[in-house]
């Protein structure tokens, strides 16, 4: 029995399916799951002491890798001052400020502590803002787990065969408009069937909890107008891409200027952080100041800002991102080449330091595209590379991670793996 077996074991009879978040349990890809005693840069350590390099990077947070020196060196220096004060704290005011710098739609901003805090937060204040209750979402967007949006939802609902959860009331999911992405045409219908009743339209820009899709030419821009004419609150959920495919995330890439954006992930440098902004004249119905409640004892919390801070700042140095880039393609590419030279139907989208693999015959655009590509063989790859000491996400519905920890050795290393196995299917 290996270490991380009998850990499993034990977390079982003590937390529900031994995982404290279903993607890490390996229901989708089966087998059991790995316990990390250790992560250091681009690489995890097991309890069993193998080392893998790491493309998951905690689902996106570790944007320069784990333990980076500097972040635990900020955290470090935060904590000898305490880790959470309960009053404003001048951390908080170097962490907007820096939001706002960077993300180009931001003009206020409120820290929460994760991504579903952000999105719940999003919907609820365009909710009070048009004093509207119907939202819109799309099939495979992901947004946390908020009563009105895991409705079709992706990443672990999806993964599990149960993107609608139980629990959640149907008076509350009536609410809730559920169309396909990249169909601006439904989006059309749905704003005139619900003309004045539709408080906002969420999506990820770049859906990444269904592997990696990019939206259709002119849809997102389609979405904007839609938006203005009706009167409905665009909402971009930039928990995943935000800072991490440029620094202004999707919106700066599309210049494209959402009305919200819900942020987590990377703005925590691993730590527990989400944040929601946009423009301030909808952000100011936030209480204190306006009639729509939010609230958290550990938001903007002196240790976690300094984190984020920390990393944020990080981002700005240098040519990150074009590295980030040179790394992404060089893996697309050669994952591509090795496909096309054995005429395997295999499909590499890719964005910066983000891709997935489909084993697909065509391109995936739509959820039922991605519901639609070989899970069997992406299973088989998943296990094989893990042996092998590479850690995919293990779900064909999430997408890869890399951060500037990988050095160029571990790259060419990851890429001889990730095509020799390919050739083993
Ligand atoms: P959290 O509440 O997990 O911090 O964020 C929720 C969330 C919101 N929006 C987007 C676009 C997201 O991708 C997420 C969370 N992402 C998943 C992975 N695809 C988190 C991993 C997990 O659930 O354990």
């Amino acid at each position: 029995m290996s270490i991380s077996s009998d850990l499993f074991t034990r977390a079982q009879t003590l937390i529900p399916g031994g995982v404290n978040s279903p993607v890490r349990a390996f229901r989708s890809v089966g087998g059991t799951p790995f316990f990390t005693k250790n992560a250091q840069g681009a690489t995890l350590t097991t309890a069993d002491d193998q080392e893998l390099i790491d493309f998951v990077c905690t689902w996106g947070p570790a944007i320069h890798g784990h333990n980076n020196p500097l972040i635990r060196e900020a955290i470090s220096d935060a904590l000898f001052k305490g880790t959470s004060f309960g009053t404003p704290n001048p951390y908080e005011v170097e962490m907007a400020e820096l939001i706002v710098d960077l993300v180009p739609s931001v003009e206020k901003v409120r820290m929460v502590n994760s991504g579903t805090e952000a999105t719940m937060t999003a919907i609820r204040l365009a909710r009070g803002y048009t004093q509207r209750n119907k939202i819109i979402k799309f099939a495979g967007c992901y947004h946390g787990h908020v009563d009105s949006l895991l409705i079709a939802a992706g990443s672990g609902a999806l993964t599990l065969g149960k993107p609608d959860s139980a629990g959640i009331p149907e008076s509350l999911a009536n609410e809730t408009i559920v169309l396909p992405f990249n169909d601006l045409a439904k989006v059309e219908q749905a704003l005139d069937l619900y003309i004045d009743q539709i408080a906002c339209i969420i999506l990820e820009p770049f859906p990444a909890n269904v592997g990696l899709i990019f939206p259709n030419e002119g849809y997102l821009q389609g979405l904007r107008d839609l938006c203005t004419k009706h009167g409905a609150v665009l909402i971009f959920d930039e928990v995943m891409t935000g800072f991490r495919v440029s620094a202004g995330g999707v919106q700066e890439r599309v210049n494209i200027t959402p009305d919200l954006t819900a942020l987590g992930k990377i703005i925590g440098g691993g730590l527990p952080v989400g944040a929601l902004g946009g423009k301030a004249e909808i952000m100011d119905h936030l209480a204190p100041l306006g009639p729509v409640y939010q609230a958290g004892t550990l938001s903007g919390n002196p240790l976690a800002m300094a984190a984020g801070i920390a990393a944020l700042k990080l981002l700005q140095s240098g040519d990150v991102y074009t590295r980030l880039n040179r790394m992404g393609e060089q893996i697309a590419n050669a994952i591509a080449a090795t496909a096309k030279e054995l005429g395997m139907p295999l499909q590499v989208p890719q964005v910066g330091s983000m891709f997935c693999v489909y084993f697909s015959e065509t391109p995936v655009n739509t959820l039922d595209d991605a519901i639609a590509t070989d899970t069997d063989r992406f299973n088989k790859y998943f296990h094989r590379c893990l042996e092998k000491g590479v850690y995919l996400p293990p779900s064909k519905y999430e997408a890869n991670f890399i951060s500037t920890a990988h050095e160029q050795g571990a790259i060419d290393q990851a890429c001889d793996i990730l095509t020799d196995t390919l050739r083993e299917l």
